[in-house]
């Protein structure tokens, strides 16, 4: 198929997710942009019942841990049939597992991931998956963060908004020059915000943002963002390192803490 332009017609993005709980979904995914994103065609989701693919009269999908101990293991062999019927669905997409021991979902991952065709999402529950099927299907486990949620779902959908922001045409110009912006300080923290009013509760906006001295603006910005990162995420400073710039303005936050 070709469109009137000439170019070929692409699919959008396509969220494809495994879960016991289709009906989460797209639950938060409808609201604002990305849902309006969804509505027009921008990106799609398939929210799966992996209950499906359980065996016998009550679809049984989990069995007690070998070896012993609490709490039951999504089964292998439904969980290989239910990831092949996605993964027919959606052969070039790259398959993940929401897991606490994953390697950790970044934006360099988000951004990855919005290139492509889309995921295939393996939203777990109980006490993990079955190993041999994170090893036979090649699932890449990818982690939101140090905590433990009751599943995977609440996961996949952070995964999937954070992708869903990026894809092109979901945020509108503004939001996506603001982010180019950004760039400036990619790998800090965000400097702090504000708008009016201007004094509030006996406080002011900081006086060179309302000066419209935008150069000034945008150090100061670009300082507070340097100052925040090195006390609470030092570790970001040293992934990123510093310009002899910004060393000095990190210098100058220093020094404005111990007026
Ligand atoms: N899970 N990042 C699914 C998580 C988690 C995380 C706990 C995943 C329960 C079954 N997923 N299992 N943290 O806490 O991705």
């Amino acid at each position: 198929m070709t469109e009137p332009g000439g170019t070929q017609a692409r699919a959008p993005w396509r969220a494809t997710v495994l879960t016991l709980f289709p009906e989460l979904f797209p639950g938060p995914l409808s609201a604002s942009r990305a849902g309006e994103a969804l509505k027009q065609g921008l990106w799609a989701l398939e929210a799966i019942s992996i209950r499906e693919f359980g065996f016998g009269r009550h679809r049984a999908v989990d069995d007690t841990p070998a070896g012993g101990g609490a709490g039951m293991i999504l089964r292998a062999d439904v969980l290989g049939a239910a990831i092949d019927h996605a993964v027919a669905g959606n052969p070039q997409s790259p398959r993940i597992c929401l897991s606490p021991r994953g390697e950790p979902l970044t934006q360099l991952v988000v951004r990855e991931l919005a290139k492509g065709p889309g995921v295939m999402l393996l939203a777990g529950r109980f006490e993990g998956i079955d190993q041999r099927v994170i090893e036979a299907r090649a699932l890449r486990e990818v982690s939101i963060g140090d905590y433990v949620l009751s599943g995977g779902e609440l996961a996949a959908m952070v995964l999937i908004d954070a992708v869903v922001r990026q894809l092109p045409g979901v945020l509108n110009d503004e939001q996506s020059a603001a982010e180019d912006s950004f760039a400036r300080s990619a790998g800090l923290l965000d400097c702090p915000h504000y708008t009016r009013p201007e004094v509030w509760d006996g406080e002011a906006v900081p006086a060179v943002l309302m000066s419209g001295h935008h150069a000034q603006i945008e150090r100061w910005r670009l300082k507070q963002a340097l100052g925040r990162s090195w006390q609470r995420r030092p570790e970001l400073l040293e992934r990123r390192g510093l310009s002899a710039e910004e060393v000095k303005l990190l210098e100058e936050f220093r020094q404005e803490l111990k007026n």
